[in-house]
């Protein structure tokens, strides 16, 4: 171990024994890691946390997303898959089309659906329960992860409602967790360029906070690589962190890579590969307290998601079945599916053990080739 460190400056020091000892890094740390290091220093001392806790394990899931309209009052210009509604391509499911989708993409036994879409003008509460009360009438043991904090925020402001309310009937009507979209960089000045119709960062984290203390656990995202500075993912992170230390609520953290294709976000640079990968490292080296870092394949394409189970990431996402279109639109996977059995193999070509896991991260189905 020492020779690993010695060319190594003091502060890199510093933060590589705070890793072995198991103490927390600082946002200074994370902030020195993000300007001074390289990917494979910070990728070495993210496996080592990686491996403490799942050793060679990987989890995924088998899923499907449900992309009810991409028609969106918000118009964020990062976004590459919201249309106005005389747009092409844009498109708006009633209740029955979704119901024959889901039936159409669940043969292979899926145990979680996704469900968001835009801020569409009409779609509004209601049509919601409706939705939730039959997919869950049809599928009693689906997980359902549903909706953003910003679709919270949209239904309160709609029904004049609290979103305590709001919460408590979707969650009545079978809506198990909240997905982790919406959040983007915690940064109103950053917001406020990004996406300024958008929930505020407050609002964003009072609506996770308010979920985890009525037992709704969620998911939580950076959108990073665009007009953000490292200090500003620092600050991100760490507003996570303290909520995490509040409430233990999140289940995992997604870091998505800015893509630039098809949006009015006028960046066409992507953050490169290395980047993309110490990025992971970092979020998993200061998230301490979030159980697992997700490698988004349908984002980062298959490949990089494989690579970032060696920076930090434990859980690869699930199958698909080519039923979303968000990173479609933006210049990710072209058609997102992967069988389970190419994912196990995937997994297991790079070295890891797949375990299919449940939307709260139970272990279904040990995978007995191994
Ligand atoms: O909030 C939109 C991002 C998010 C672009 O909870 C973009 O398990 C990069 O949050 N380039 C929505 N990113 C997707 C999301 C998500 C995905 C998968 C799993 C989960 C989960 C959550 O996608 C948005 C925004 O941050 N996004 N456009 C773009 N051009």
């Amino acid at each position: 171990m020492k020779e690993i460190l010695q060319h190594r400056s003091v502060k890199e020091i510093e933060i590589a024994e705070a890793v072995f000892d198991d103490i927390r890094i600082s946002s200074e740390q994370a902030l020195y890691l993000y300007e001074n290091s390289d990917p494979v220093f910070c990728g070495w001392l993210a496996n080592i946390l990686k491996e403490r806790n799942y050793n060679q394990r990987v989890f995924y899931n088998k899923n499907i997303h449900v992309e009810v309209s991409n028609i969106c009052i918000n118009r964020c210009s990062f976004c590459s898959f919201y249309r106005d509604r005389l747009d092409s391509p844009a498109w708006e499911m009633s209740i029955d089309d979704i119901m024959v989708l889901i039936a159409e993409k669940s043969t292979d036994g899926i145990t979680e659906i996704h469900i968001t879409g835009g801020l569409h003008p009409e779609k509004k509460l209601a049509f919601y329960v409706e939705l939730l009360t039959q997919i869950r009438a049809k599928y009693p043991e689906v997980h359902i992860k549903a909706f953003t904090a910003v679709e919270i925020e949209y239904f309160a402001k709609t029904e004049n409602r609290s979103y305590q309310d709001v919460l408590g009937i979707l969650k009545s009507c079978g809506m198990n967790s909240l997905a982790g979209g919406g959040a983007e960089i915690l940064d109103d000045n950053i917001r406020e360029i990004l996406c300024p119709l958008k929930t505020k960062s407050q609002t964003w984290l009072e609506i996770h906070r308010i979920a985890h203390e009525m037992g709704i656990k969620s998911n939580c995202t950076i959108l990073y690589g665009h007009i953000e500075k490292y200090k500003d993912r620092v600050y991100h992170m760490r507003k996570l962190r303290e909520l995490q230390d509040r409430t233990g609520g999140f289940n995992c953290f997604i870091p998505l890579k800015y893509k630039s294709h098809g949006n009015s976000l006028e960046i066409n640079t992507e953050t490169s590969l290395s980047e993309e990968l110490k990025n992971y490292a970092i979020s998993r080296l200061f998230l301490d307290n979030i159980p697992h870092i997700k490698a988004y394949w349908p984002m980062s394409g298959v490949e990089m998601a494989l690579m970032a189970l060696s920076f930090g990431a434990d859980d690869f996402d699930g199958t698909i079945s080519d039923s979303t279109k968000i990173y479609s639109m933006a210049g990710g996977e072209k058609k997102p599916e992967l069988s389970e059995n190419q994912i196990r193999n995937l997994l297991s070509e790079a070295g890891f053990i797949a375990f299919e896991r449940n939307s709260e991260y139970v272990v279904i189905a040990e995978n007995e080739i191994y």
